[in-house]
């Protein structure tokens, strides 16, 4: 005792104790109120190191102090400050399972509008233990229990605490890059940075992130606008008038397919369909699909393909555009359009954790009336996998849900199932399936999921038959990007009835096909396949033209498939292209016919050329819109801004089911057409998890503090 007395009444002792304090309230804190999720024995061990080096750095800045009198008080203070930093998150994160962003302490977020009077109300008895030690040590200090050392720290000690510290921070950096790559560069989702790197850091970050954005969002003009605007009016394709509205009036179903791509179509494995439904519907009289439909994201993945679908814009260059820009960005999206033009009701069902792509957010901003994510769900024990809710479960779950919207409804449902790395419970795999053997872990469970997926999609279909909906829907399915990466792609060669040996990037090019369908009951026995090329950007202004909803207005990226203007140019993010004769990679030109670099004539080269530039102009465009903010200032015909602090994601259920009872014979749920039954019966599922009461082990954690009134 009277050594550790002795060693507080140091410099390095103070700082020492001071920054063990702090890192166990962050411990603490990370343990009891927020939820982070960390799985397995490296996570917890990033866990329990990640606060050390940032305070430890924060600190050691006070002893470039000489003097007592000020060396103390900015310790102290910093430590303080820190504290404070630490508490307000826990508050924050109580009501919102989020933590808060420079632009939510500023006040700038129109999303979560930071802490208010109620959110005080969220404190709790053991809030004390973050305040207590700062309390106890300026008591013994104001009785000299604690004395100040005049002694200062020799300049190069004191550079070397700093040193040490950011060598420690460089480590820890190193050990979430490990576990997590890209953990900064994509940065999917704010509870991961803080897990990984703490709350200090994960503010810094913001700050940096959040100042830049700041800038370019200042100098942004009207002048801007204008430029996108004469550009997207230049490219806008009108209607083809056999297609336009054909499906008015109907309820949208979307179905996101994880990471599956356009090779899986038709695909045959030891003589078997690896997706017999998906198949059936692809060449259905009902069903209008593309086989030259490619994906378009960059490393926002599943985000960055859900804001092209959303808003016929492109993601960003780096990083997700939602997780970025998506809490404070205007948008002119789907869910928006389609309440504002035919009151669509509009809904997400996902499997994850709301936080995931910051989509708590983003959803708010595109004008989502509900969210039903993970907390909606029983995830527990062997219910989900690593990115949440198994698919087969996703759908028959969230049937109760369904039937209460409004319709008609734009419904968007993502699958997680077919993701990487691919693992399936052995419960769920079909036995007479037998996958490939190329020896790649990853390929060959590939089909194992791919297959799981094609049957959770055939059993929810059954359902929409039996239930009534299928007649007055449209359902558009699509992949939202390659599930097979470049590095890869060799290994999938010999399964595609190709030699890996002369595997070319003109190869990984043509494998970024993914699927899009438009199913459309009793439309004419019209569907077919159609070999138009397109993009995600794409689907738009297709959608909303076959729902009759004309889009000359808006500002938009993409052009409608079907019209006889649509452009046949799809970039890629990172500049590259394919048109139907070419495909452009870093600049190098390659026939589709035979895969190998095209032999030009000088007006096929002067034509590529300029599709070149069109690509690094439509890209730069919509960087320009999405990082400058600038559908602020556009205000098109009838377009309501939206605002999001209209919208809650809690109690969904409840708030779907007032609005039924509220309308009463006019409600247009499909619970109330059928007599006030729900349909749940209607669902047959051959999910082995169904029943399983387990709770032990969430393999996903529910945040929403919300979940059990559901
Ligand atoms: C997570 C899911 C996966 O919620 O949508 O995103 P991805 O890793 O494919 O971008
Ligand atoms: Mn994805």
């Amino acid at each position: 005792m009277k050594k550790l007395g002795k060693f507080v009444n140091t410099r390095i002792g103070l700082f020492t104790v001071l920054v063990v304090l702090f890192w166990l309230k962050t411990l603490f804190a990370y343990f009891t109120d927020f939820k982070l999720g960390a799985t397995g024995l490296f996570q917890y061990l990033i866990l329990l190191i990640n606060p050390l080096a940032v305070t430890a750095l924060i600190y050691s800045f006070a002893f470039y102090l000489k003097r007592a009198r000020f060396f103390y008080p900015l310790l102290m203070g910093l430590h303080i400050a820190n504290t404070l930093l630490l508490y307000l998150n826990v508050i924050y994160f109580r009501e919102f399972t989020d933590f808060m962003t420079i632009a939510t302490m500023t006040g700038y977020s129109k999303v979560n509008q930071g802490l208010s009077g109620s959110s005080l109300a969220l404190t709790d008895p053991h809030d004390i233990l973050y305040w207590v030690d700062i309390v106890v040590i300026l008591v013994l200090m104001l009785f000299r229990v604690i004395r100040f050392d005049k002694r200062a720290l020799a300049s190069h000690l004191s550079f070397a605490f700093t040193s040490m510290s950011l060598a420690l921070f460089g480590v820890n950096l190193s050990f979430a890059e490990m576990d997590r790559p890209q953990l900064l560069t994509r940065t999917f989702d704010r509870t991961y940075i803080v897990k990984y790197l703490g709350v200090d850091a994960f503010t810094g970050y913001d700050l940096v992130k959040s100042e830049h954005i700041n800038n370019l969002r200042k100098s942004a003009t009207k002048e801007e606008l204008e430029k996108v605007k004469k550009f997207t009016d230049k490219i806008y394709a009108k209607p083809n008038s056999s297609m336009f509205g054909i499906a008015k009036g109907r309820n949208v179903i979307i179905i996101h397919l994880e990471s599956f791509q356009q090779f899986l179509i038709d695909k045959k494995i030891n003589n078997q369909e690896v997706t017999p439904f998906l198949n059936s519907l692809y060449h259905s009289k009902d069903t209008y699909a593309f086989d030259n439909f490619f994906h378009q994201v960059g490393q926002g993945k599943t985000s960055d393909a859900e804001n092209m679908l959303e808003t016929s814009t492109f993601g960003l260059q780096q990083g997700s555009l939602f997780a970025t820009l998506g809490s404070d960005n205007t948008f002119q999206g789907a869910p928006a359009i389609l309440n504002q033009r035919a009151g669509y009701t509009s809904a997400v069902f996902h499997g994850n954790v709301a936080s995931f792509w910051n989509r708590n957010n983003v959803y708010k901003n595109l004008g989502y009336q509900y969210f039903f994510d993970a907390s909606y769900y029983d995830t527990s024990g062997d219910k989900a996998t690593g990115y949440g809710l198994k698919d087969k479960l996703l759908f028959n779950d969230s049937v109760k849900y369904l039937q209460h919207l409004q319709q008609p409804f734009y419904a968007k449902f993502i699958t997680v199932t077919n993701h990487f790395p691919y693992t399936l419970d052995d419960e769920d795999k079909d036995s007479n399936f037998q996958t490939t053997d190329t020896g790649d872990d990853n390929v060959d469970n590939y089909f194992v999921t791919a297959h799981y997926l094609d049957q959770s999609l055939q059993e929810f279909f059954n359902y929409l038959k039996k239930s009534g909906l299928y007649e007055n829907s449209l359902i558009m399915i699509y992949g939202d990007h390659y599930g097979i990466s470049n590095s890869e792609n060799t290994s999938l060669a010999s399964v595609l009835g190709k030699n890996s040996d002369d595997w070319t990037d003109f190869d990984n090019a043509q494998l970024q096909r993914v699927p899009l369908m438009f199913v459309i009951p009793n439309s004419g026995g019209q569907g077919k396949i159609y070999h138009t090329y397109g993009g995600e950007v794409d689907v738009l202004p297709t959608l909303l033209h076959l729902l009759g909803i004309s889009t000359h207005r808006y500002i938009q990226f993409g052009t409608d498939l079907f019209s006889k203007q649509h452009k046949q140019l799809v970039a890629f993010r990172n500049q590259d292209f394919v048109t139907p004769h070419y495909t452009s990679l870093s600049g190098k030109i390659y026939s589709n016919k035979t895969g190998k670099l095209a032999k030009l004539t000088k007006k096929q080269q002067e034509k590529l050329k300029k599709d070149q530039e069109f690509v690094t102009k439509e890209l730069s465009l919509s960087d320009s819109l999405n990082e400058k903010n600038l559908l602020r200032f556009y205000h098109p015909k009838g377009f309501k801004a939206v605002n999001p602090a209209n919208y809650n994601y809690s109690n969904g259920l409840k708030r779907a089911e007032k609005i039924e009872k509220k309308k009463g014979h006019k409600s247009t749920s499909l619970y109330s057409k059928n007599g006030n039954k729900s349909t749940a019966n209607d669902y047959s599922t051959d999910a082995p998890e169904r029943d399983h009461s387990s709770t032990d082990s969430n393999r996903i954690q529910i945040t929403n503090p919300d979940a059990n009134n559901k």
